[in-house]
């Protein structure tokens, strides 16, 4: 039997703002059927979403949904879980918003290894505002604010999350959309931050100036720069710099932010023992 949607959207909202052939209705449906895995009741569910096209996401899905300022995302989503720790929160975000202006956020929030789950949508531009050059742009494709060819090095997001120390990073693109189900639920399944990069087209902003004119064609260039780990792994150092390894790149225990801060909480009001290094192995 056809899976269900329309429990899981706001069907009063449909159609979609999104472009005809966009990456992001593909992702939302990849999240709904991650969660409908999961078996998550949508009243213990929140998503935030941050401003662009990726940012329609929390619109369009039933559930608690915060719909909040460009690039505050995970400061909002840690308030929330913090808050509210027995739910599951999703945060879901553009490359402009999550890397840009949003980066500051990003990075400490997968350095404190809260439990939060981030899709990270990288469409390599910024699309609801018309093609400005966004942190994974690559080097000489055409922008609106480069039109003579993007000089600026590229962000290699999912390679930033691990740097900066999330407990679980992913990538995947949408072409392959059970794939993604799958590393949804495998980053849904994970305590901690689990950071999952899903590589999308943008046929419009990016792949019109960029020899890419439709999304099949946009979707092609995604997956020709794309590989799996395992086969990444044998490749020559020249060949992975052309290249983008998929699937689950990191995956680690690690303390969780909100166990911790339960600690410090029992520790302040006299109930629990202080936190002290030993707490940490005397890690530096
Ligand atoms: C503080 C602030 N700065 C700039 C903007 C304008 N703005 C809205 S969305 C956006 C970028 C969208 O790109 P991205 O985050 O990559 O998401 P996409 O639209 O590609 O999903 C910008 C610059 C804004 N709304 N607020």
């Amino acid at each position: 039997m056809a899976f269900n949607y329309d429990k899981y959207l706001r069907v009063n909202k449909m159609p979609t703002l999104w472009c005809w052939g966009c990456g992001d209705g593909v992702i939302l449906k990849a999240t709904i059927r991650a969660i409908e895995k999961m078996g998550w009741d949508m009243n213990d569910v929140c998503v935030v979403s941050g401003i662009g096209c990726s940012g329609r996401f929390s619109s369009y899905i039933d559930c608690n949904t915060v719909h909040t300022t460009h690039g505050r995302t995970v400061a909002y989503a840690t308030g929330i879980k913090l808050a509210n720790p027995d739910k599951h929160v999703i945060v879901v975000a553009g490359d402009g918003d999550g890397l840009a202006i949003g980066g500051n956020h990003t990075i400490h929030g997968c350095r404190r290894n809260i439990d939060l789950n981030f899709i990270l949508i990288n469409n390599f531009i910024y699309g609801l505002t018309n093609s400005q050059t966004s942190p994974t742009t690559p080097q000489g494709m055409w922008s609106v604010t480069m039109k003579q060819g993007n000089i600026d090095p590229t962000f290699n997001a999912s390679g930033l999350a691990m740097g900066a120390g999330a407990s679980f990073v992913a990538r995947e693109s949408m072409i392959d959309p059970k794939k993604l189900e799958k590393i949804l639920v495998k980053a849904f399944s994970h305590k901690g931050f689990s950071f999952v990069e899903v590589l999308s087209n943008c046929h419009i902003n990016l792949g019109r100036k960029n020899k890419m004119a439709n999304a099949m064609e946009n979707l092609a260039w995604i997956d020709s720069i794309t590989v799996p780990v395992r086969k990444f792994d044998a490749l020559s150092e020249e060949e992975k710099a052309q290249k983008l390894p998929t699937g689950v790149l990191r995956q680690v225990e690690q303390p969780e932010y909100c166990d911790l801060y339960d600690r410090v909480i029992e520790a302040a009001q006299g109930k629990g023992a202080k936190i002290t290094r030993a707490d940490f192995d005397n890690k530096i």
